[in-house]
């Protein structure tokens, strides 16, 4: 049975992966740990919990010793968008959490997942069907802590045993919390404004394409690729996976067959267009699907009909559709 310490884990997907995983290995085997006050003393309301900043070495080696820890998920990110208003802190933020992870499991013999992204990527990458093994010159300080994650990750399993393991997550969509900072967040703000005030503004031109995940695809991925056979691993840092990709002008034609009164309009933000710009429309992932089995479950007309239900629940809003 492992024993799980989730850094960053009030975010938008540890909000769901700390669940995911005590379902797996049970509550007690799971701690979420974040930095916030407010965010530790709500998951502490299911399950183990603790405030600890995974940029201080210190303090993270510690509690993986007395948590006697064997995997950690390092979920600490500053998002695309944030990063280029303060591209060192980013830095600073990213790589520090990183690093400490995995010497830090280089010294527990703890296994690692960081998440690496779409972001990756960079203009000069083959924008479709984007391989697994490509072009990788991303020009935001988020893609770069990503490309370097990838490496550093790589760099201590091969130099040094760590089994570290990862997927590029496409933006992620999900109700249970709200991503801050991405340049896909527009795919979970629409339904949000659309249910609330019947009108979404986009910051993303109406024709670009991106991948985009539902989060319990994305959850299975994650426990996927953890739980994988390592002697079927070509790759390890870091997987494409893939299961759906649409542009702004088809995620509001689509909302709109299922909530007509809805409009939509564009205020295009120019830092947001050109990281979009710079992304894949569709990666392969082939690779994730052969050496581990990766299988999608949701579509966006799927996502769509989920989203609207549970936000107007959330909401306290009664949709007929
Ligand atoms: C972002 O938009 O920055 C993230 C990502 C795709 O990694 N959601």
């Amino acid at each position: 049975m492992k024993r799980i310490l989730i850094v960053g884990a009030g975010g938008q997907i540890g909000t769901e992966l700390v669940p995911h995983l005590q379902k797996i290995y049970g509550i007690d085997n799971v701690i979420g740990a974040d930095l916030r006050d407010d965010l530790v003393v709500k998951m502490a309301e299911r399950g183990p919990a603790i405030k600890l900043d995974a940029c201080n070495l210190v303090e993270f080696a510690a509690a993986v010793k007395k948590y006697d820890v064997d995997t950690i998920f390092n979920l600490v990110a500053l998002l695309s968008a944030k990063g280029e208003l303060n591209p060192r802190h980013a830095w600073d933020i990213n790589i520090g959490a990183l690093v400490n992870s995995l010497d830090i499991a280089k010294e527990c013999k703890c296994s690692v997942f960081t998440p690496s992204s779409i972001g990756a990527f960079g203009p000069n990458t083959p924008h479709d069907s984007t391989p697994q093994d490509t072009i990788m010159r991303p020009d935001t300080m988020y893609g770069v802590c990503k490309v370097t994650g990838e490496l550093l990750s790589d760099y201590y399993f091969t130099r040094f045993g760590v089994d570290a393991r990862s997927v590029r997550f496409p933006g992620l969509i999900s109700y249970a919390q709200l991503p801050g900072g991405g340049t896909t967040d527009y795919a979970v703000e629409v339904f949000y404004s659309i249910l609330k005030d019947g009108h979404y503004t986009c910051p993303i031109p109406k024709d670009s394409y991106m991948d985009m995940m539902y989060m319990p695809d994305a959850l299975n991925a994650v426990s996927m690729i953890m739980e994988a056979d390592p002697s079927k691993l070509v790759h390890r840092n870091s997987f494409n996976i893939a299961s759906m990709s649409f542009c702004p002008k088809e995620l509001f034609a689509a909302i709109r067959r299922r909530v007509p009164s809805a409009i939509f309009d564009y205020k295009v933000d120019p830092v947001k267009a050109a990281i979009a710009d710079s992304w894949p429309n569709k990666m392969d992932d082939t690779c994730a699907r052969k050496e581990w089995g990766w299988k999608p479950k949701w579509d966006m007309d799927a996502m769509i009909d989920d989203m609207l239900k549970h936000v107007s629940a959330k909401l306290g809003i009664k949709l007929s559709i």
